[in-house]
């Protein structure tokens, strides 16, 4: 079997996100412990700068405890619409060197860079570019984490915040993911690290030891997961978000439908609504899908496949009608009648596939729990 080529994946993460775009545009706030979220009892912090971070503050902690932890803490009220602005512009910038861009929330993405806009050979190359991008064009610092797979991708970006550029070469990942704490790992939250040190499990040396048996007996599909995990594999793709895989219309009935009623009344309609729907979003396919749902709830769903895009409504409609009668029972009422187009035509492979050539990186010894603790002096 062939071997799949290494990937180049670029995570990104803003630092302290929305309170370092208050100190920008606040620079009375520069240098001083700032937390985005309102004061009071039913306050909440929604992210702290690094400076309040250093008093122990946290994102979600009660601003009550916050205060008290930093009596200086300055509470700053949340501006929504300029950080979804700066988030706009950020994936912009991505946007310039890849269009395989997964976005997980505001200030924080993953980039799949094995074949870039740029040709640019190394993806640490691309990561300095943007960081640098971001900050020339925003005024803000950001970390990125540079490695062959998302999962490692992540914890690079996260492992010399703020302000850092951390590579895991596929060479070093081993003892890189070994030394890992065990709530590092993608779906460990509080929860499952607890059961997996009641196992005696603290660090990724020690979950790679149990066998996959073991893994999933006690942690269900994701013992799967986290069985590869620590042995550096994670085969997730980059999934940009917007990316259709269909486009359809589909009715759900007050009264019953009769299958004469849908041939000769409603699938026309739903065929002028589905091409409306394709234009606008100026999505092609070339398979046709026809789902009912009878009023026990039971669906059927019945497809065809050409070898060209269905872009004629009247094609369209023929073929849906087609589809419609070879859907049995004939005599059974539907209360839903949709739909819909899938199956892009392949745009053919553009991808280069080369080497990844990741410099290697030596990093220093520690986990990331340790990151909020480092002295303001290494920023
Ligand atoms: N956020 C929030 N509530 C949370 C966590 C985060 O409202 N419980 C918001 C505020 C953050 C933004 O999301 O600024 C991004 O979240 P991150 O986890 O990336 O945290 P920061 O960007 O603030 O800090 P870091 O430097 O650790 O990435
Ligand atoms: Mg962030």
């Amino acid at each position: 079997m062939e071997q799949a080529p290494i990937r180049k994946i670029i995570h990104i993460d803003m630092d302290a996100f929305y309170a370092s775009i208050e100190q920008r545009d606040h620079p009375e706030y520069r240098g001083k412990p700032v937390a985005v979220g309102r004061p009071g009892l039913r306050g909440v912090v929604a992210t702290a700068s690094y400076e309040a971070r250093r008093f122990g503050i946290r994102s979600a902690m009660p601003s009550v405890k916050a205060a008290r932890l930093c009596p200086s803490l300055i509470f700053v009220p949340n501006r929504m619409e300029v950080y979804k602005q700066i988030s706009r512009q950020i994936r912009e910038i991505f946007s310039r060197y890849t269009d395989l861009i997964e976005p997980l929330s505001l200030d924080e993405a993953f980039l799949d860079v094995t074949s870039n806009k740029l040709d640019i050979p190394l993806a640490v190359d691309i990561a300095r570019l943007i960081k640098q991008d971001i900050f020339n064009e925003t005024g803000l610092t950001s970390s990125a984490g540079v490695s062959y797979n998302k999962f490692l991708a992540k914890i690079a970006s996260d492992y010399r915040k703020p302000n850092g550029l951390c590579t895991i070469a596929p060479q070093k990942a081993q003892e890189f993911i070994d030394a890992l704490p065990i709530e590092a790992f993608w779906g460990v939250g509080k929860m499952t690290a607890a059961r997996m040190r009641s196992f005696s499990i603290t660090n990724g040396k020690e979950l790679r030891s149990q066998t996959k048996e073991f893994l999933t007996t006690h942690f269900g599909k994701m013992g799967n997961l986290y069985y590869q995990f620590a042995r550096g594999i994670d085969e997730r793709p980059v999934e940009t978000a917007h990316v259709r895989k269909s486009v359809g219309c589909e009715y759900t009935y007050m009264s019953d439908l009769s299958r004469e009623e849908a041939i000769d009344n409603k699938l026309e309609s739903i065929v002028m609504e589905l091409q409306h729907r394709l234009k606008r979003s100026q999505f092609v396919g070339n398979t046709i899908t026809v789902k009912v749902k009878f009023p026990d709830f039971i669906q059927k769903t019945r497809s065809l496949t050409m070898n060209y895009p269905l872009t004629d409504s009247d094609e369209i409609l023929s073929l849906a009608t087609t589809l419609l009668e070879s859907i049995e029972p004939h005599q059974a009422p539907l209360r839903l009648l949709g739909v819909s187009i899938s199956n892009p035509p392949s745009q053919g492979s553009t991808s280069r596939w080369e080497q990844l050539e990741l410099p290697f990186d030596p990093f220093p010894q520690g986990t990331k729990t340790d990151r909020f603790a480092r002295p303001w002096a290494d920023l």
